[in-house]
């Protein structure tokens, strides 16, 4: 065992002794070789990106294809989110109610307890401190996590503001969110390591009463960089129902129109629905410019000026390789043209990537995500379905330039869209907050590959947060409700969007992507007040004419099936919805049956 000295002697002076503190007592448990605090500095990431192609985890890609990238790849159990083993352990069971998995915390201490104690042998324990939003901003939090695993820290480098500015900011009154990750793989005197390290039982563990995160044998983004949807969502949501903002599952972005008009819109999807896409979206309609500022998390709060601000918390894009392509996403491609961490993606033989979607024709032969020979006759997909691109936020030739605003942008609108072959129609807005928030909170949309299970199957996604809330499901509704009423009329519209409506014959009934801005565009005039609207089952939908269909190729007949309300259907439908909501139980807000109420009324 080391020293404890040596935890602590190669500290900065500039850690605050808490942070030290904390260091420490996590070494002592986990015993690894050393520790490293990083500084986020440039040199410090080539550091660990050399080490991690020495060590095999990181393969360099051809300079000339895509210069300072690399692919990883990983263990193939270890490819995505694991929600069955997602707990949040609240003390109450109450506070975390039937949408997550809860244990009690100290029985879950104690599990964990045993699976970390000298977890680390063998290996480096990185001290990695963390701000979410911009360093300094009043809507930034801070954190540090420890990890065993130099892909974590490199991602983690790429996903916040990391190093010495975060360190510095924690004082001896400062709130920090503590993480501990491990790959949960010690290594005995001598033992080569593999590519990949990991255990067979994962665990990602939240205690929303003390803001911690412990997460066990999972390297895989979701899972193990826990400033993201560990601490950004899950955490977040439970600092900001105290605090009295949102922290969202939800892109930003900022939309101008040809009078030179801008608005901020926030849209909440569930895992790989489009949030990327949408939030780099290149309008087809002249005049128009959308960019970038978030296409994950979103932090909003009531503003000095009484309006919601939101800040994107993160510093980088994590986004789906599979589906992106010159054709529906070429702002991404160009993103990731360079200095570009690669997750599970097929290996071209003069050493670039590719994967399914990136090209209408696969070469000829590839490496797929497993390291195997590929052609187009192969059976599996080359890449795998859920893999990732890790790239810094202001490398996007969309980016804002207010996206790093420290005092956020205020938001004019808010979306709710899933994948939904059948009901939920192209647009509609929200009657009011109250609608906008039952529109959240029965969100529903096909499985997605972000997630273990059936691909295609329908799932109730209530405000895209089903794996991301660290309370209870309907405190998130009432809290919603109540930021929405301390807004009043300063709050943002509210619209829903479904880009994945299909016709009987199975097809696309809407072309999606540059055309989306068309959706957006009537958004915006909804804003100000000039498109018209008229009443439907699912809220304020386009007049005839209000959107030009005709222009994104869309037919008069796939446009009215896009609104075309089956009575079986929703009927089918609103009892879906009301078991869903009868299982949230007792705290489901009043107002939110009411809506309910209102859409059966309807039928
Ligand atoms: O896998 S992540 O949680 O990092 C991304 C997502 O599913 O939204
Ligand atoms: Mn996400």
């Amino acid at each position: 065992m080391t020293a404890i000295a040596t935890y602590t002697e190669t500290a900065p002076e500039y850690a605050d002794s808490s942070v030290i503190d904390w260091v420490t007592s996590i070494a002592e448990l986990t015993e690894p070789d050393q520790i490293v605090w990083c500084d986020g500095s440039p040199q410090e990431r080539q550091r660990l990106i050399d080490e991690s192609v020495a060590a095999g985890t990181l393969i360099k890609l051809n300079p000339e294809k895509r210069p300072n990238s690399y692919l990883a790849r990983s263990n193939p159990s270890d490819v995505a989110r694991v929600e069955s083993r997602t707990f949040i352990c609240s003390e109450h069971e109450d506070d975390a109610g039937p949408t997550n998995n809860w244990a009690p915390p100290a029985e879950m201490r104690e599990t964990l307890g045993g699976l970390f104690r000298g977890v680390m042998r063998g290996r480096t324990m990185y001290v990695v401190p963390f701000s979410m939003g911009p360093v300094g901003s009043p809507l930034a939090r801070l954190g540090v996590q420890v990890t065993d695993s130099p892909y974590v820290v490199i991602s983690t480098s790429i996903m916040t503001r990391m190093g010495a500015a975060a360190l510095a900011q924690i004082g001896p009154d400062t709130e920090w969110v503590p993480a501990v990750h491990t790959v949960g793989a010690p290594l005995a005197p001598g033992e080569v390591d593999v590519a990949w390290p990991c255990s067979d039982t994962k665990y990602i563990v939240h205690y929303p009463e003390t803001l911690e995160i412990w997460s066990y044998d999972s390297a895989y983004g979701g899972n193990a960089i826990l400033a993201k949807k560990g601490f950004a969502l899950r955490i977040a949501s439970k600092i900001g129902e105290k605090e009295g903002w949102l922290a969202a599952h939800m892109l930003l972005l900022k939309v101008t129109n040809p009078a030179g008009r801008s608005f901020h819109v926030a849209a909440g999807f569930p895992s790989a629905c489009g949030k990327t896409n949408f939030a780099m979206l290149r309008p087809s309609m002249p005049g128009w410019k959308v960019e970038t500022i978030g296409d994950d998390i979103a932090w909003m709060a009531p503003g000095p000026d009484g309006r919601l601000r939101a800040i994107n918390p993160e510093a980088g894009f994590f986004g789906v390789a599979p589906g992106t392509g010159y054709s529906t996403n070429p702002t991404a491609i160009e993103t990731i043209k360079g200095d570009t961490v690669f997750t599970n993606v097929a290996l071209t033989d003069d050493g670039d990537v590719w994967w399914e979607g990136l090209t209408d024709e696969a070469p000829a032969h590839l490496t797929d995500w497993q390291g195997r020979d590929w052609t187009p006759d192969s059976d599996e997909p080359a890449a795998h379905p859920n893999a990732r691109f890790t790239v810094a936020a202001d490398l996007c030739p969309s980016i804002a330039d207010t996206w790093a605003d420290p005092a956020g942008v205020p938001i004019d609108a808010i979306i709710f869209g899933g994948r939904r072959a059948t009901n939920v129609p192209l647009v509609a807005q929200a009657r009011d907050w109250e609608h906008g928030v039952y529109i959240g909170a029965t969100l529903a949309s096909e499985r997605t590959a972000a997630a273990e299970g059936t691909l295609g199957e329908l799932r109730r996604d209530p405000f895209a947060m089903l794996p991301f809330s660290g309370t209870h499901m309907a405190d998130h509704w009432q809290h919603w409700l109540n930021v929405g009423e301390g807004l009043g009329a300063a709050a943002p519209l509210m619209f829903q969007v479904n880009w994945f409506r299909r016709g009987e014959d199975g097809r696309f009934l809407w072309p999606g992507f540059s055309e989306n801005s068309r959706v957006l565009a009537w958004i915006t005039e909804r804003i100000e007040g000039r498109a018209e609207a008229e009443d439907s089952l699912y809220g304020l939908v386009p007049v005839e004419g209000a959107i030009d269909h005709v222009a994104a190729d869309v037919s008069d007949e796939d446009w009215e099936a896009l609104y075309a309300l089956d009575a079986e259907a929703l009927g089918a439908e609103a009892d879906d919805t009301e078991v869903f909501l009868a299982r949230m139980g007792a705290k489901v807000p009043a107002a939110v049956w009411r809506q309910h109420q209102l859409f059966t009324d309807g039928l």
